[in-house]
């Protein structure tokens, strides 16, 4: 069809009077039911309650730049070649023969969402970004920085992650690209990464580091004629950075402890901070605690955009569906023990204990909810944790082919045990890259949402600056502050497509089938 795979393209008209298409926006009107619960005496006293919301959604899809903090690592130098790929429809041969480029992995570009049924009453599904006007990969203005000054080609060559007819055909189009130098302050990431750290923006005045960024993003917003920029962080894992009073635990403080040089300010804070300030939204693909609460508060305070934190891409992923499925049975995982091996440059950093800490800290939070959820299998009588064991190893040889291998062990009924084995091999940067396409599509079109309260004399607002629909890609989701992550995936992903079905005048999911059920 004409104008398919392209941003903006759209095949979904839904007849409806909640929805009014003006020329450049959708205006629709939600009632969003829930329930208010209280618990009295032991009894659940439930009142329904229902919102109804106006939304309203920019229909233009603006020219959207990304700029990846880590540009030439494995996941930055994948995913330009991927975008590459795509775009100049580049087919390579294998061992197994001819393949065509395609962003299978990306939910935004290979996955469907359920419209509803035909006149025999089977499912019919639309391809996800073909409901309200999203950007397309293709159409990404790519950008970025690196601590190694290596050009994409090399970088990419560097990853050892794609066949290599694909690599030869891809290198005119990267040598080109070149990261833009970055900060570097050695304590935050593995002493092993020293090798690579070539491309440093000198000194160590942190707030002239915080102006050099924003310099950067805006040059590239200008020279590329964007309307509007994403920055993400691919870079290493950092270590923690301690949460001290008067340092980070308040936008002002931070401010402050910025134009004091503070130690305790992680090169990807001051990214965010730049992005921030340059209303740009901040993603944090890694674990590390870029967004300490002071983050948080000056994100609110600029209004901007953040989300994090860490991909969620294969074992984890699997996790947050398999842990979720046990609970949901009634059967009670008692532990996870959860291994593995890879010989990436990702690896290698994560072989020294504090980054090792940070990627243990986000891959064991995300049974939290499943376990919240469920208060008969989780109580102080048979106790509310699950032993939640990881372990990750560095073994050169397997390089990008990462190798998950997790246990479960559960309580069934009458003393009786499930054991569930699963051997996993994550192509750890295949699997990570659509989830970065993902999340730059997605934020983009969510920024382009507001919404007032029906009937209010209000102007529209943006959504809260926290991001939270992007959990399903993310291990640790960020949430708004005082309330709790949803790390169930299906949950995740129910909740975005319940939001674009609402933009276009349709009700949220709904699986009672009464055309088949009813007589
Ligand atoms: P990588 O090690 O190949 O790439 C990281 C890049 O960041 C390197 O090129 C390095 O030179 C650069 N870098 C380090 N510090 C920097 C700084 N301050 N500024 C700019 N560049 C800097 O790692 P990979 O595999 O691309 O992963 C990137 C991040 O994503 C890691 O933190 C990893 O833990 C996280 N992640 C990766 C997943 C995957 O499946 N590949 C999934 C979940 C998270
Ligand atoms: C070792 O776990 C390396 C990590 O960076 C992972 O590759 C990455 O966090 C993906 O994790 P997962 O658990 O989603 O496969």
């Amino acid at each position: 069809a004409p104008g398919y795979g392209k941003s903006g393209f759209t095949t979904v008209e839904v007849q409806t009077d909640k929805v009014r298409v003006a020329d450049d926006a959708i205006y629709s009107t939600y009632a969003y039911e829930n329930a208010v619960v209280e618990k009295v005496d032991g009894k659940y006293k439930v009142k329904p309650t229902v919102q109804e919301y106006e939304f309203k959604l920019d229909t233009k899809v603006p020219k959207t730049g990304l700029l990846l903090v880590g540009l030439g690592g494995n996941n930055g130098s994948t995913l330009t070649a991927a975008v590459t790929a795509n775009r100049h429809n580049i087919s390579f041969n294998t061992k197994n023969g001819k393949i065509e480029p395609n962003y299978f992995g990306s939910v935004t570009q290979a996955a469907t969402i359920k419209l509803g049924i035909d006149a025999n009453g089977k499912d019919v599904y639309a391809p996800f970004n073909e409901i309200v006007p999203l950007l397309h990969p293709n159409d990404f203005v790519i950008g970025g920085w690196d601590i190694s000054k290596l050009n994409l080609a090399g970088a990419m060559q560097r990853a050892q992650v794609l066949d290599y007819d694909l690599q030869r055909q891809l290198v005119k189009h990267l040598e080109q690209i070149v990261p833009l130098p970055s900060i570097y302050y050695p304590d935050f990431i593995a002493a092993n990464q020293s090798e690579r750290a070539d491309n440093l923006i000198p000194g160590e005045d942190k707030w002239a580091h915080v102006e050099h960024i924003r310099k950067d993003i805006r040059e590239f917003k200008e020279k590329n004629d964007l309307d509007k920029v994403i920055v993400l962080w691919t870079a290493n894992t950092e270590r923690y950075a301690d949460i001290i009073e008067g340092v980070n635990d308040t936008a002002d403080n931070l401010l402050k402890a910025v134009k004091e040089s503070h130690s305790e300010v992680s090169p990807s804070t001051i990214f965010a901070i730049a992005s921030i300030l340059e209303g740009v939204p901040y993603i944090n693909g890694s674990p590390q605690n870029t967004f300490v609460p002071g983050c948080i508060e000056l994100a609110e305070k600029h209004n901007a955009f953040i989300g994090g934190d860490d991909f969620k891409s294969g074992q984890t992923k699997l996790k947050s569906v398999l842990a979720q499925y046990l609970v949901d049975a009634g059967i009670r995982p008692v532990s996870v023990a959860s291994y593995n091996h890879l010989g990436n440059n990702d690896g290698y950093n994560l072989s020294a204990p504090k980054q090792f800490r940070s990627k243990e800290i986000s891959k064991a939070s995300v049974i939290d909810d499943m376990i919240e959820s469920n208060q008969i299998l989780y109580n102080d009588k048979y106790g509310k944790t699950v032993d939640h064991c990881i372990v990750i190893k560095y073994v050169p040889a397997v390089g990008d082919s990462k190798v998950a291998m997790d246990e479960y062990h559960s309580e069934l009924m009458l003393g009786g045990h499930n054991t569930v084995s699963i051997h996993n091999v994550c192509e750890d940067s295949l699997l990570a890259t659509p989830l970065i396409i993902d999340l730059v599509v997605v934020s983009e079109f969510l920024s382009r949402v507001t919404y007032k309260k029906k009937n209010s004399e209000e102007d529209y607002h943006q959504f809260h600056s926290v991001l939270s629909f992007l959990s399903y890609w993310l291990k640790a989701p960020l949430t708004r502050p005082g309330f709790d992550p949803v790390n169930g995936l299906n949950k995740q992903r129910a909740g975005l497509e319940n939001l674009i079905r609402g933009l276009v005048g349709l009700a949220p999911h709904n699986d009672l089938k009464l055309e088949e059920r009813t007589v």
